[in-house]
């Protein structure tokens, strides 16, 4: 082998650093490496790759795995023996190899003719029965695995397919923690009929990944180094057109579609078949990209749509935290499907996507879910917002993902409006209301006006309490409003003013007036008020608007307690109308007022 490469580079062909790749693989030893252990997948082999569309991710990929290193069939160097003893070497005991369809673990006997043989799971009487020189697929291990001889025989040049109970059972052994067990359809065991193989469960995945690398590599033309020239190899689900070849053929075709890609999504890639791939790798100097990139199988094979993502709205009447998303499905989320999408995965970006919320596939055309979010507007975010997209999943757990949408919340829930009291019993006069029963209360704010339907300004105070103390006992109108933590306001509360009759005397010692009885009135009233020292006392009459109506006394008197009458009338003795009104004490530069009611 080492000798064929150094031929190959001397030869001037393009593309010599792959060669020289191969050749420092086979000289630093990786060639042999154990089947048990497999390497990453080499830095930028698959750099050159586009998978924007099927057609564009097919060239470009075909680009990528052409022109591999042809290993001859059988030589007395290195051969199709050699890399299929190690690829396919049991995991658990280096001795021996498995095989692909019975699960046997066989010792390794090096070539010729034993209890195991090469098995084309690609046959090559589709396309490429004549083995020579410039025969790349014939020798191609990717899609060689050594198989039991008798089990190889039985499945012949059958094309993949799905059988039903009653195809004849071959049984698998129990290896590598899977196999084993007979009589139940399909159980761990190979089918066969008349027309038809079905591998077993545990190697359908290998087997349909070699069918799509053959597919892939094979697109016709000729090798770009050797010119050697290639068939194209197609996968169909179209019986007719997949027939034997009595030579080389420029297009062969092989199948069944359809049931590969089922096989691919049911038997996921595992790091024994990651661990070949890197063996054949290490001899061919090309790699099966399904067993790498599993997700390019559909893409390729079954191009799909979807999801997308057609709306994120906020979750109307909420306190916000929620969004509202809707999405088209994929494709292959329909009715009779191939590979059925089994739930759609919403994610959220923080520093990484992580998932907020699942919602199970039922071949729906559209989707839509109330998501949590802790984007929530208000005043100090006013655009909060975080990215999100949806993840389709197929059965075999490959995805499929939307664009990204962006969005936030918004909280659509106001506080309700205060109901509020104010106790004049003692001073300070206490305003209070109950705290809303809310999860994003934030602030009761109180408003003071001088007159009545006042234009709330600039709050006494804004906390989270249930009260405001007012020291000012002169009359006021209050209003309350609430606010939650996002920024949303209730309406005011209805006002609520003091009844300044009600104020408790604050004794005769004081120049005030001191009662007012009867309170409401009619007709008359009697104004009790006390003066702190003597001298000139006044008492005005007016209007709740302001406007003066009459004096009631304005005379000299001594300190000590007084008491006049007013029955109602103004200054030409005309009834005055109901209503409220205030009386003003002015002594020794001293105010004080009171209200009153007239009714009628
Ligand atoms: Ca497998
Ligand atoms: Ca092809
Ligand atoms: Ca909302
Ligand atoms: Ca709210």
């Amino acid at each position: 082998m080492f000798m064929s490469c150094v031929s190959l580079r001397n030869a001037g062909r393009p593309r010599a650093g792959m060669w020289t790749a191969i050749v420092f693989l086979i000289l630093t030893g990786l060639a042999f490496a154990p089947a048990g252990s497999h390497a990453d997948v080499p830095a930028g082999y698959y750099d050159t790759v586009v998978t924007s569309t099927p057609l564009q991710l097919r060239t470009t990929l075909h680009a990528v795995i052409d022109d591999n290193l042809k290993i001859p069939y059988t030589s007395s160097s290195t051969d199709t023996w050699n890399v299929l003893e190690l690829a396919d070497q049991d995991p658990g005991n280096s001795a021996n190899i498995l095989d692909v369809y019975k699960n046997r673990s066989y010792l390794k006997f090096g070539g010729g003719t034993g209890p195991y043989n090469r098995e084309h799971s690609w046959p090559n009487s589709y396309g490429f029965p004549d083995d020579g020189a410039t025969n790349y697929p014939y020798t191609d291990c990717h899609h060689l695995f050594l198989s039991d001889v008798a089990y190889n025989s039985d499945r012949g040049n059958k094309p993949y397919g799905a059988c039903v109970p009653g195809a004849t059972e071959r049984v698998t052994d129990y290896n590598d923690g899977m196999g084993g067990g007979s009589g139940v359809f399909p159980g761990n065991s190979n089918w066969f009929d008349s027309i038809l193989w079905q591998t077993w469960n545990g190697r359908q995945g290998d087997v349909a990944r070699a069918m799509f690398y053959m597919d892939v590599r094979y697109e016709g033309g000729t090798h770009s180094i050797t010119g050697a020239a290639e068939p194209n190899l197609i996968l169909t689900d179209n019986a007719s057109l997949i027939v034997t070849t009595s030579s080389n053929a420029s297009v062969a075709y092989m199948g069944m579609l359809s049931v590969l890609l089922k096989w691919n999504a049911a038997d996921p890639v595992d790091d024994r078949e990651r661990s070949r791939n890197d063996v054949v790798y290490s001899f061919q100097g090309n790699r099966n990209p399904f067993i790498d990139h599993p997700e390019w199988v559909n893409a390729i094979f079954l191009p799909s749509t979807g999801p997308t993502i057609t709306a994120v709205a906020d979750v109307p009447a909420d306190q916000g935290g929620q969004l509202q998303l809707t999405w088209q499905r994929n494709s292959l989320d329909a009715a009779g499907s191939l590979v059925p999408i089994t739930q759609y995965v919403i994610q959220r970006f923080t520093t990484t996507w992580i998932d907020v919320a699942t919602q199970p596939a039922n071949a729906s055309a559209s989707y839509s879910l109330a998501i949590p979010t802790p984007d929530i507007a208000s005043p100090a975010t006013p655009e909060p917002w975080s990215q999100y997209r949806v993840v389709a999943v197929e059965t075999g757990g490959l995805t499929h993902l939307s664009a990204v949408v962006s969005g936030y919340s918004i909280d659509n829930l106001a506080p309700p409006t205060p109901v509020v009291s104010l106790d004049q019993s003692g001073v300070p006069w206490v305003i209070s209301w109950v705290a809303p029963a809310i999860p994003d209360f934030s602030a009761a704010c109180v408003y003071r006006g001088d007159v009545t339907g006042f234009v709330p300004g600039t709050p006494l105070q804004c906390d989270a309490g249930t009260s405001y103390l007012e020291y000012d006992t002169a009359l006021h109108y209050y209003v309350v409003q609430f606010a939650d933590t996002h920024g949303n306001l209730s309406s005011f509360s209805a006002e609520v003013s003091p009844d300044v009759t009600d104020v408790p005397d604050a004794g005769a010692a004081l120049t005030a007036i001191t009662r007012v009885y009867p309170n409401p009135f009619n007709p008359l009233t009697r104004v009790a008020f006390s003066l702190g020292e003597p001298g000139l006392v006044r008492i005005d009459l007016f209007a709740a608007d302001g406007r003066f109506m009459r004096t009631l006394l304005d005379e000299s008197r001594g300190a000590g307690a007084f008491e006049i009458v007013w029955d109602g009338t103004d200054d030409r003795g005309g009834r005055l109308a109901s209503g409220p009104y205030f009386l003003r004490l002015q002594s020794n530069g001293q105010i004080d007022t009171r209200k009153l009611l007239l009714l009628k």
